[in-house]
């Protein structure tokens, strides 16, 4: 009798240090995805910032991000036939980190994927294009599947994140047919489907139209594309320069000029 409360109590204590180790290790996997995101962000804020401080337009109109809860990974687990262990999770389910870049023009998506994948700290692992190949129902989107190293305390791991890059037509559609699918639970009927196929093919008309339009005003001032605004982006207005500042920094300039002139 006496022995055996004193097993039970070995083996209470046995499985509260492995509920507790267990909870640490999830705590852990749920916050990689955390990081994971936050210097996905931050790239993508940088980009931005830098984008519309050399350009006179934002390729990017905003951005959104979502980890998966953790009843959402079981439940796509359990969907995908993926055994409930964090290393198979880890490899199977790739949006646990979910990044929403939403552009003005189609032209944007691609510009946006094209300098993300060239940095060097991201491994793309898979590009679906669903803008070149959109899917039967009218989706429409860059999906691109990358990891991004994370620097934890005792080891640095490679994490995945799923980055979804549309513009704001198809995000509107993608919204609005996302609503449907889930208030039919997948059983959508076929008018409704046949309806917003239609509305898939309207929002890409209009981002077609909308990119020649944006095409023509940028061809008409050429000259005013390149031209820095970085002031007013940091809110300040460029009138603020000091003209003193203004005719150091050329006179500095000059001075550097001057070797090479004198050589010529
Ligand atoms: P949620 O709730 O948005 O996270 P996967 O299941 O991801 O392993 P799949 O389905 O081949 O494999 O991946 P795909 O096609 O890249 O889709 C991943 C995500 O894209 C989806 O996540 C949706 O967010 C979005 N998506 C894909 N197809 C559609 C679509 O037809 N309509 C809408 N509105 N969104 C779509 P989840 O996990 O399905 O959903």
């Amino acid at each position: 009798m006496g022995v055996s409360s004193i097993d039970k109590g070995i083996d209470t204590a046995r499985i509260t240090a492995e509920r507790r180790e267990l909870k640490t290790e999830l705590t852990r996997f749920m916050m990689s995805y955390k990081f994971a995101t936050d210097e996905m962000m931050t790239k993508i804020n940088i980009l931005k910032e830098e984008f519309s401080a050399i350009h006179d337009y934002s390729p990017i109109e905003h951005v959104n991000f979502r980890l998966k809860s953790p009843e959402g990974i079981l439940r796509k687990a359990i969907r995908k036939g993926c055994p409930l262990v964090l290393e198979d999770i880890r490899d199977q389910i790739q949006d646990i980190a979910g990044i929403r870049i939403t552009c003005s023009f189609i032209s944007d998506t691609y510009r946006i994927l094209d300098m993300l994948t060239s940095q060097q700290d991201i491994t793309v692992l898979e590009v679906k294009d669903y803008i070149a190949g959109p899917k039967s129902n009218g989706y429409k989107s860059l999906h691109l599947i990358a990891t991004i190293p994370v620097f934890m305390s005792d080891r640095v791991a490679p994490v995945t994140v799923e980055i979804q890059i549309r513009t704001v037509a198809m995000d509107f559609w993608a919204s609005l047919e996302h609503k449907i699918f889930y208030k039919y639970q997948g059983e959508v009927p076929v008018d409704l489907v046949h309806d917003l196929k239609q509305a898939a093919d309207v929002a890409n008309r209009l981002d077609v139209k909308m990119e020649r339009l944006h095409d023509q005003v940028v061809a008409l001032r050429p000259g005013e594309r390149a031209e820095t605004d970085i002031f007013s982006n940091a809110g300040l207005s460029r009138f603020d320069l000091p003209e003193d500042f203004l005719t150091a920094i050329s006179l500095g300039r000059d001075a550097e000029d001057e070797p090479e002139r004198n050589r010529a």
